[in-house]
């Protein structure tokens, strides 16, 4: 009966691709258009939900997590940036020391580390070697997903090693998964526009497919919402899909909505939280091989991404305990932190399970 309703409204076109999904069958990029272009949103909900349900049931998976940014002096100029030094005007590179004194502090409960910052040329192979092993000494028990792809990158050409010997070296030294970052749009004039010095879509996927083959698991996202088109996005995901059928490598997408304070595109309006979830739906519905769809909240906000996971988000992330500033610079949530008990409470009062993940998606 809801089905009726939902679809006598859909456009004939968006009710063919639906009817893909129904039997299983592959989208392809034109149909994810025919999503962005025509599909109201009640149907891009139902759909969605359908999907992720099928994955995941009523399930929605976080971590008790806590990310340590190393620094925020960079030397590239993404115009989206507001966590650079260049834009704030207060930098900071912590020593390998004040680091690990952070993690001497962690609650014994926290399960993942996430380690990103920004390309710091004092920063090197040696350095984030070091650093992965002294965590790894104090706490052995903790999974570190680390560096973007565009960190990764610097520390290849810096060290003059391959793809491959640079992230063993990082293996060996304790890192367990990599990141999404820095994958923002892949089409190269609007990288251009965007990030112009920063690591090319070729690169990032080549970081990410050596790393997949040397047994690592990693994440993706893409940056939206400024002025790339569907046509951007949908290429955007499809190499994502693309890579993902060779190496099975990517555990999560995280859409990362482009938000507009302290940055050198502020005159661009961020754009509407429908919009917003019709990117969710419609990435859900485009990777049939990437089985977790992320909410970040501490970007999105919490209302927000309440609503997301009526989007086809299934994990909302983490616990994080204040120590993330990237999302704070850009204009979201100040000092994010949200205890695993009200996060539960939270998710179990919107009609789901909530599951304590550790950071491989296993249910603890
Ligand atoms: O690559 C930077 C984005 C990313 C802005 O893998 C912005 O689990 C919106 O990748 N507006 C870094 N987005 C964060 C990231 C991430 C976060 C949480 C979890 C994981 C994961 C990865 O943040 C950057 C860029 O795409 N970003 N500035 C901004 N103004």
């Amino acid at each position: 009966m809801i089905n009726n309703i939902i679809f006598s409204q859909c456009k004939p076109n968006v009710k063919e691709v639906y009817k893909k999904i129904f039997e299983n069958v592959r989208i392809s990029c034109d149909d994810a258009l025919v999503l962005y272009q025509d599909a109201d949103l009640a149907s891009l909900s139902f759909m969605s939900s359908f999907v992720k349900e099928k994955l995941h049931s009523k399930k929605v998976y976080f971590v008790k997590n806590y990310h340590i940014e190393p620094t925020n002096i960079c030397i590239h100029n993404c115009k989206f940036c507001s966590f650079s030094e260049r834009i704030s005007g207060q930098g900071w590179s912590h020593t390998a020391e004040q680091m690990l004194q952070e993690v001497k502090q962690l609650s014994k409960e926290i399960n993942e580390l996430h380690i990103v910052g920004a390309v710091y040329p004092d920063y090197d192979l040696d350095f984030y070697c070091n650093l992965l092993s002294d965590i790894k000494k104090l706490r052995p028990d903790i999974h570190i997903k680390a560096f973007s792809a565009v960190e990764i990158d610097f520390l290849i050409k810096h060290s003059e090693l391959s793809i491959s010997q640079t992230i063993k070296k990082l293996i060996d030294a304790g890192l367990d998964s990599i990141p999404g970052g820095g994958a923002e749009i892949f089409d190269s004039e609007i990288r251009n526009q965007i990030c112009p010095s920063k690591t090319d879509a070729k690169q990032w996927l080549l970081i990410h497919e050596e790393a997949h083959k040397l047994g690592l698991s990693t994440n993706s996202t893409m940056l939206y919402g400024f002025f790339e088109t569907y046509e951007h996005r949908v290429q955007h995901m499809n190499e994502l899909r693309k890579l993902q059928d060779i190496t099975n490598g990517f555990n999560a997408f995280i859409p990362l909505k482009f938000k507009n304070s302290n940055n050198e595109f502020s005159h661009i309006e961020e754009i509407s939280v429908v919009e917003e979830m019709r990117n969710y739906a419609v990435a859900r519905l485009f990777f049939d091989n990437i089985p977790h769809l992320k909410v970040y909240w501490p970007m999105t906000g919490i209302e927000n991404s309440l609503t997301a996971l009526r989007y086809g988000a299934d994990d909302f992330d983490g616990t994080i305990e204040e120590s993330t500033k990237i999302y704070e610079m850009a204009g979201s949530v100040s000092n994010p932190s949200i205890s695993a008990e009200s996060l539960s409470e939270m998710l179990q009062k919107e009609g789901y399970v909530a599951v304590e993940r550790d950071a491989m998606y296993n249910e603890i």
